[in-house]
């Protein structure tokens, strides 16, 4: 059985869980807050969530437990079988986990944890958001599935991390980060009906357990 250690409130988390439950395997969520301490780092050595446990051994960054569970449980894909196809998924993910919602994580402790921000690093992480949505922009397809006709892990990078990139830009430069992507937005209402999203969303408003 697959150990799953996190929080709920984690995107990534969330991420990687619903993979998990898309594949239809057995897992265990484990509650653990982000932490430096040396156990911690055992498991995830930048000290970050998720991280999973497998036969003893410790995976940490979504993408590499993603593509292991996409290895041990291949059906259903969540990669085109076309290998074209696939790198255009994988090419889309890497935009929007790098360009768009890890630029905008920069100033997650100002907007929401009320940590102070220069105006030079709200400015600079402004125009990196603006230039990762056009990229992400560019490549999106949404037809009607982030990467084409099927559902794969750009629709997932892309819920999970659309929030982030969404709430930052309007708290911290006043923009609706998504203004010029209508097809983005009524990809995300179509996303969250899907099952597996709809869990792990309806788990993560409930008190318990506490994860
Ligand atoms: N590249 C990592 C990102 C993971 C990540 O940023 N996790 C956040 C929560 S969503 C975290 O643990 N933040 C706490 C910290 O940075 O100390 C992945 O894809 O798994």
């Amino acid at each position: 059985m697959i150990k799953l250690y996190g929080l709920r409130m984690s995107n990534y988390y969330s991420l990687t869980k619903a993979v998990l439950i898309e594949k239809g395997l057995d897992f265990e969520e484990i509650k653990a807050p982000p932490s430096q301490k040396d156990d911690y780092l055992a498991r995830s050595p930048m000290g970050k969530m998720p991280s999973v446990e497998v036969d003893g051994t410790f995976i940490s960054e979504s993408l590499a437990i993603v593509r292991y569970a996409e290895q041990i449980q291949p059906e259903p894909a969540l990669l085109p079988a076309d290998p074209v196809a696939a790198a255009k998924a994988l090419e889309l993910v890497m935009h929007v986990k790098l360009d768009a919602e890890l630029a905008a994580r920069r100033l997650l402790p100002a907007a929401m944890f009320g940590a102070t921000a220069s105006e030079e690093l709200i400015d600079t992480t402004h125009k990196e958001v603006v230039r990762g949505m056009q990229a992400v922009g560019a490549l999106m397809v949404c037809k009607p599935y982030a990467a084409g006709d099927t559902f794969t892990l750009a629709d997932l990078y892309t819920y999970y991390s659309m929030g982030l990139v969404t709430s930052i830009s309007e708290k911290m430069f006043g923009i609706d980060a998504l203004a010029d992507y209508p097809q983005i937005r009524d990809l995300l209402a179509m996303l969250a009906e899907r099952p597996s999203i709809a869990r792990v969303t309806e788990e993560a408003a409930q008190k318990k357990p506490a994860t």
